[in-house]
């Protein structure tokens, strides 16, 4: 499987994560694709090669016009203010104070563009974005055109949680959000999205609830325990022409493979039906037993069976690197999932 790759994702490279009451260093940190890289060469995964320059008007298609400028200026915005750390948003436009006048001072922008204060933007972040940006539709492209089966897309920073007009949960641009959109203006009719990162992916679930070209389905911590608390339930079926079409598999802390692989064949049984001419994973391994941040206890070798289920389905499929963060061990599980679907 080939993998498409740029190192300017060290460009996001963030000081401070505001985690327990505490400035800590992020857990989405450069270092996490290092291990990524070192186990794609162990296991000989295939080649890595670097995005191609692309037209970033594609982002306009997921992602509101205001939105987009907003992130182009915040971190100057900030650093004109004077103010000494990174910028890491405090105020939200919440329930008693619902306004959609959108302020002019950046601490007051940072609160309406953002749905968590835990990622903060540092000089480069949003750089990096674009690259992930650039990684994930090389990859798109030349899934399409080149007449292969599968390829890698190693994003960084991740997109899931990043919705059409709010950053947070370390994403800023929704990579597979994105990536769907292209294969569309390809003229592709169905895509189906199968979040398996430990998170919800809030922000694809919203980008695409109201249509019924894109299946959205995720496997995930219950949002009455897990981040991103808000979005993420059962009961969340679509609306309008996109009613049936998003599917939620929140599961409890402690869930073990046995549980969750049971949840994966479902969405596997409406992945056939829905029957879409790409599937795009978005993969998360951060439902792994020793991750620092969540409450799945997946095993590394559950990963290889992962990857394999999935390639039963002999679908084209794109796999857009999203979360993870038990650092030395999310390059086993990446590759581990890679390769089982390879060797299906
Ligand atoms: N107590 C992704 O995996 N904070 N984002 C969690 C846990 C935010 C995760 C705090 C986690 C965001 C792409
Ligand atoms: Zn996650």
């Amino acid at each position: 499987m080939i993998t498409i790759y740029s190192s300017k994702h060290s460009l996001r490279n963030s000081k401070t994560e505001l985690y327990g009451g505490e400035l800590v260093r992020p857990f989405e940190r450069p270092e996490r694709m290092n291990y990524i890289l070192d186990e794609i060469k162990n296991q000989k995964l295939g080649e890595i090669k670097n995005p191609k320059e692309i037209d970033f008007g594609i982002i306009n298609k997921i992602h509101d016009e205001d939105y987009i400028n907003f992130l182009n200026v915040a971190w100057n915005e900030w650093i004109e203010e004077g103010f000494k750390g990174e910028a890491i948003p405090n105020i939200w436009p919440s329930r008693s104070m619902d306004s959609k006048i959108i302020p002019n001072f950046i601490e007051g922008k940072l609160g309406y563009y953002s749905l968590a204060g835990e990622t903060s933007i540092s000089e480069g972040s949003i750089e990096a974005a674009y690259e992930s940006v650039k990684v994930v539709i090389t990859a798109s492209e030349m899934l399409q055109n080149n007449n292969i089966l599968n390829i890698f897309s190693l994003c960084r920073p991740p997109g899931h949680h990043a919705s059409q007009n709010q950053f947070g949960g370390y994403c800023f641009f929704n990579n597979v959000a994105i990536a769907a959109e292209h294969f569309k203006t390809k003229g592709a009719k169905k895509i189906f999205i199968l979040d398996v990162d430990f998170h919800h992916g809030n922000g694809t679930q919203s980008i695409f609830y109201d249509r019924s070209d894109v299946f959205y389905a995720s496997l995930h911590g219950d949002p009455m325990y897990a981040f991103p608390y808000f979005l993420g339930h059962a009961d969340e079926e679509g609306i309008g022409t996109g009613q049936g079409y998003n599917k939620n598999y929140p599961m409890l802390p402690g869930t073990t493979y046995d549980i969750w692989s049971e949840a994966l064949d479902d969405s596997i049984k409406k992945i056939s039906t829905f029957n879409p001419e790409i599937l795009i994973i978005s993969l998360g391994v951060d439902a792994y037993e020793n991750d620092p941040i969540s409450f799945f206890k997946l095993k590394s070798e559950d990963f290889i069976d992962l990857g394999k289920r999935l390639s039963k389905l002999k679908i084209p499929t794109l796999f857009v690197m999203e979360g993870g963060y038990a650092i030395k061990d999310i390059g086993v599980n990446t590759v581990n999932t890679l390769k089982g679907f390879e060797n299906r």
